[in-house]
């Protein structure tokens, strides 16, 4: 996510730190440098300059304070990282939720920009959170856009309100308002309108709209777009503020090589807020926008703040408790602990998407180290794992060479992959003995609730870094 824009930013502000002192001319140097790397993300012109005028005010005012720091870098970082989340919107924006149920949520956009996969993500998650949605399809553009509502909406187990089949082809308006009323009668709390898209703006798509809008008179109208647009996606945008108006963005296809540029046009263009991010077509590849956090990691600080709630939804909060209070009795970790955690972890998605949210994750060669992580490899250790016998994991000192060979048969696998799992496991056991100790958490490690420290997972280690710095931030840092 905002791969290009993260690392030219990090290119521009690089400099900075080798310096000792910061003067006017390396302000001057690295704004200028901020102004490229923004306009060749394809951010708007008038909000790349407003920007970078901002930041080298405000780093040029500062510049006697920062001086004074042992570490100036720091300093200018904050400016550009507090200005980088007002424009990304500052707060993050949740739902408001109607003063008498249920709370109506429509979604527009241009077809193709992701809303009908959209409104099986939000259903999910607002259902997540203990609401009922209710999806209803006032797409009837396309033959097969009510099917696809009904597709979605059966995999996230969310009823969805639809034309009865046979019909011809139904009003939106007239199915919109029966679908209020349905949920107002079946006590949904939250109704989700989806509505055709076009493959452009034009009128007629812009007056359907606005028939439904006034017809269901929703809470929250939600404009989807499609973020590898890039600069299209803010002037439809403003077509649809125009048309139709709306309350709140949903950038989709983060997960794809946007340049990032309509990220950081589109609040200060439109003056609403992104509220929602999609980064794939699961279900689960849909999060709340937070400006602050997004920002941390366009610069390449990492998200840790989601990491460390992803990790705590995906574990089951009965298994975390056990795992702490065996932990707390002082018994070993044993391989069906390392099951558990990596089947939370497997929960948890791709495990590359969820490292590149540790800081410092996102710099060349990290994201190298990264892509030879398989996720793959989750399953193979898994298979391996489950081909023991419970004696084996519980105690895999007795792994001798008649064993191993017996259970990498079993799980389809080399004998070298069993000593592998064997060997990455006994260093885990180790850190968590040292950890019970009292040693607390190796540096470098995130702090997840309940959870080890994460299993190296590719098998070609690469050589051993010399660490610079014991510290993991200031580790980062360097590599930037
Ligand atoms: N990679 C990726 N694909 C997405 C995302 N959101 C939607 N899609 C895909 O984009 C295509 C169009 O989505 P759809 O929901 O049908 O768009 P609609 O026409 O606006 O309803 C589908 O193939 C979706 O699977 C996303 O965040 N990432
Ligand atoms: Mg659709």
């Amino acid at each position: 996510m905002f791969d290009s824009l993260s690392s030219k930013f990090s290119a521009a502000l690089g400099a900075l730190r080798s310096r000792g002192r910061i003067k006017a001319s390396d302000i001057d140097e690295t704004v200028a440098e901020i102004r490229t790397a923004l306009v060749e993300s394809d951010v708007a012109l008038s909000v790349a300059d407003s920007f970078s005028a901002t930041v080298k005010e405000l780093s040029l005012a500062a510049l006697d304070q920062v001086n004074k720091s042992t570490n100036p870098s720091n300093g200018i970082f904050e400016i550009v990282n507090s200005e980088l989340t007002k424009v990304l919107g500052g707060q993050t924006r949740r739902i408001r939720m109607a003063k008498k149920a249920p709370t109506v949520v429509m979604l527009v956009g241009l077809q193709g920009a992701g809303k009908t996969s959209l409104a099986g993500k939000l259903a999910l998650y607002l259902k997540n959170q203990g609401n009922t949605p209710l999806l209803v399809a006032s797409d009837l553009q396309r033959p097969n856009a009510v099917n696809q509502l009904q597709q979605v909406g059966a995999s996230v187990g969310i009823p969805v309100f639809a034309p009865e089949p046979g019909n011809g082809i139904g009003d939106p308006i007239k199915v919109a308002q029966a679908g209020k009323r349905f949920a107002e009668d079946k006590l949904h709390n939250f109704v989700i309108v989806d509505t055709a898209g076009r493959l452009g703006v034009d009128a007629e798509l812009m007056a359907e709209a606005s028939k439904i809008r006034d017809s269901v008179k929703p809470d929250e109208i939600l404009f989807v777009v499609d973020a590898m647009l890039g600069q299209d996606a803010v002037r439809t945008a403003q077509s649809f503020l125009e048309g139709v108006g709306f309350d709140g963005v949903v950038l989709t296809k983060l997960d794809g090589d946007a340049r990032g540029g309509a990220a950081l046009s589109i609040v200060s263009l439109t003056g609403r807020p992104i509220m929602f991010a999609a980064t794939g077509e699961k279900a689960a590849d849909f999060d709340l926008f937070h400006p602050d956090r997004m920002a941390s990691r366009i610069l390449g600080m990492g998200d840790v703040a989601t990491l460390a709630e992803q990790a705590k939804a995906a574990l089951d909060p009965d298994l975390t408790k056990k795992f702490e209070e065996k932990f707390a009795s002082g018994d070993d970790f044993t391989l069906i602990d390392f099951l558990s955690q990596l089947q939370a972890l497997k929960k948890m998605g791709s495990m590359t998407k969820m490292l590149g949210m540790l800081p410092g994750m996102n710099s060349g060669a990290m994201k190298k180290q990264l892509e030879s992580i398989d996720d793959g490899e989750l399953v193979r250790t898994e298979a391996i794992i489950q081909s023991m016998t419970p004696a084996e994991r519980q105690d895999v000192k007795i792994l001798n060479g008649t064993r191993r060979a017996r259970i990498a048969k079993g799980a389809g696998r080399q004998v070298s992959e069993v000593n592998n799992l064997v060997d990455r496991f006994t260093a885990a056991q180790k850190v968590m003995r040292q950890m019970r100790n009292g040693g607390g958490l190796p540096a470098g490690m995130p702090a997840m609730p309940g959870m080890p420290p994460m299993p190296k997972l590719n098998k070609q280690q690469p050589p051993k870094k010399k660490s610079k710095s014991g510290n993991p931030a200031k580790r980062a840092a360097e590599e930037r």
